[in-house]
């Protein structure tokens, strides 16, 4: 039984094709403790109007993406990412999680 998580975050104007290509290159080991870590059907979206991220993600245990801010890892991948996007002063990129409203009965 997976859960549904979303949440949005912030990209610096600017740098819309950069975080693409970046997200294109998405280091290997990433993926793997993500993946690891029980995340899945992940994905960002962008509003191009406002430079927001609007991610999607399902879990199968208690932690999300934005819960694995002690692995090395992700602190190295956040301190990659931290020059294009609103951080807090760790580089963890600043996230509001999402209320699910809707879904599909
Ligand atoms: C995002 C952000 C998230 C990470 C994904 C892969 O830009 O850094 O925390 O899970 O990339």
């Amino acid at each position: 039984m997976t859960k549904k998580l979303a949440f949005r975050m912030k990209l610096i104007p600017g740098n819309e094709e950069e975080y693409e290509k970046r997200h294109r290159e998405i280091w290997p080991e990433l993926v793997a403790l993500l993946k690891e870590s029980g995340v899945e059907n992940y994905s960002i979206y962008l509003d191009g109007e406002t430079s927001s991220l609007f991610a999607f993600q399902e879990i199968t245990g208690e932690s999300g993406s934005q819960d694995l801010g002690t692995s090395p890892i992700v602190q190295r991948w956040w301190a990659y990412m931290a020059d294009i996007m609103e951080t807090h002063p760790n580089n963890e990129p600043i996230s509001l999680s999402l209320k699910e409203v809707f879904t599909l009965p």
